[in-house]
């Protein structure tokens, strides 16, 4: 067997990580081989209730699970870490704005970004799941400038996997059958759930959703903004954000970045732009269609853009333009 990796789980105290925590260590992310050292911090008044989430960790007698280290300390969590995924963050609650939310999250992600960068492996992978996640993502990035840019990449898998599965109930048909949605740009309401590019498969035959959904008003209207406002919709159901669901998400994108998307299909990613695809700014994090090999993600570029499409990936990006700016006056301060 392999030496242990370390992957830590920030919000370790919190809803999502309840949901995540199990599956990470059963070996659904990193292998069935591949035994783990689970790092998890919260805050300082949670630790009673990691304590419990520790203690039913220990009671799922899980093989690859070789050590739980609980603790509300950046140079414990942050050590000589594989895999970071940064959950804990102030989640947002039913009517609150996300700008209210991005300057306490500044200060959060710049001291764990300033803590990756002075404990963690240079190899790390890190994916901010907190919000507002794209601009988590880069000032985290920005923190950390020892770590290659490449290295960091936020969730926006949860809108990918919605968009997947709104098109195959769409066709009756599982959702395994519908490959190749992209959301892009920012996990927020103004995300582009995109099928232009995407293969629906009937009775084994790939054909582009508009020929089997056969409804383009429903696919450029209804379905665009039921997924962009799912997470609201959960909330207002639920009286708290996606947990689950979220926590399925986290484990596909972290798995294929350890494995690899397979052969002929793009997942949708938060990822740094350099400003050489699809006309999207510069130091940006911005949800692309990406294929992954080796642990390297790479943009699928040369996609055909219509001016239907074009127009909404630019609202998005002018949302983060806006964002990156304001986290970038709060991180000054
Ligand atoms: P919870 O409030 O249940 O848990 C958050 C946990 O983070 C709490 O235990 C809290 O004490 C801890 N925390 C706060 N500050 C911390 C810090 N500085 N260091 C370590 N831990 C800290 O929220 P939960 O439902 O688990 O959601 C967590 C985050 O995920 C929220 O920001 C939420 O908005 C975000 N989400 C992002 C999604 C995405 O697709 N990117 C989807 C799901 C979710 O909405």
């Amino acid at each position: 067997m392999a030496d242990p990796i370390r992957v830590l789980v920030t919000g370790a105290a919190g809803q999502i990580a309840y949901s995540l925590l199990y599956s990470i260590a059963k070996g659904d992310v990193f292998g069935k081989d591949q035994p783990l050292i689970l790092l998890l911090l919260d805050i300082t008044p949670m630790l009673p209730v990691l304590d419990g989430v520790v203690m039913e960790l220990q009671d799922c007698a899980l093989p690859l699970l070789r050590e739980v280290v609980p603790t509300d300390k950046e140079e414990v969590a942050f050590k000589d870490l594989d895999a970071a995924i940064l959950v804990g963050s102030m989640p947002r609650k039913e009517g609150m704005e996300r700008k209210d939310l991005l300057k306490a999250n500044v200060a959060i992600f710049k001291s764990q970004g300033a803590a990756l960068d002075k404990y963690a492996k240079k190899t790390v992978k890190v994916l901010v799941v907190g919000n507002p996640a794209n601009t988590n993502c880069l000032i985290t990035a920005k923190s950390a400038p020892s770590i290659p840019k490449e290295n960091f990449s936020c969730l926006t898998r949860l809108d990918h996997n919605r968009a997947r599965s709104q098109v195959a109930m769409r066709c009756g048909i599982p959702a395994d059958n519908v490959r190749n949605v992209i959301i892009w740009g920012n996990h927020s309401s103004t995300q582009y759930p995109d099928v232009h590019h995407c293969k629906v498969s009937v009775k084994g035959e790939d054909k582009p959703a508009f020929d089997v959904v056969k409804d383009d008003t429903w696919l450029k209207g209804d379905f665009i903004s039921t997924v962009q406002q799912r997470g609201a919709a959960v909330i207002k159901a639920r009286k708290l954000s996606s947990a689950m669901s979220a926590a399925k998400a986290i484990c596909d994108h972290m798995r294929d970045i350890w494995t690899g998307t397979a052969e002929g299909e793009f997942v949708s990613m938060g990822v740094y732009s350099s400003g050489n695809s699809y006309g999207v700014p510069d130091d940006l994090i911005y949800s692309f269609p990406v294929t992954i090999k080796n642990k390297t993600w790479k943009i699928v570029e040369g996609l055909e853009i219509n001016d239907f499409s074009r127009a909404k990936m630019e609202a998005t990006a002018a949302e983060l333009v806006e964002e990156r700016d304001t986290a970038i006056s709060f991180l000054a301060v």
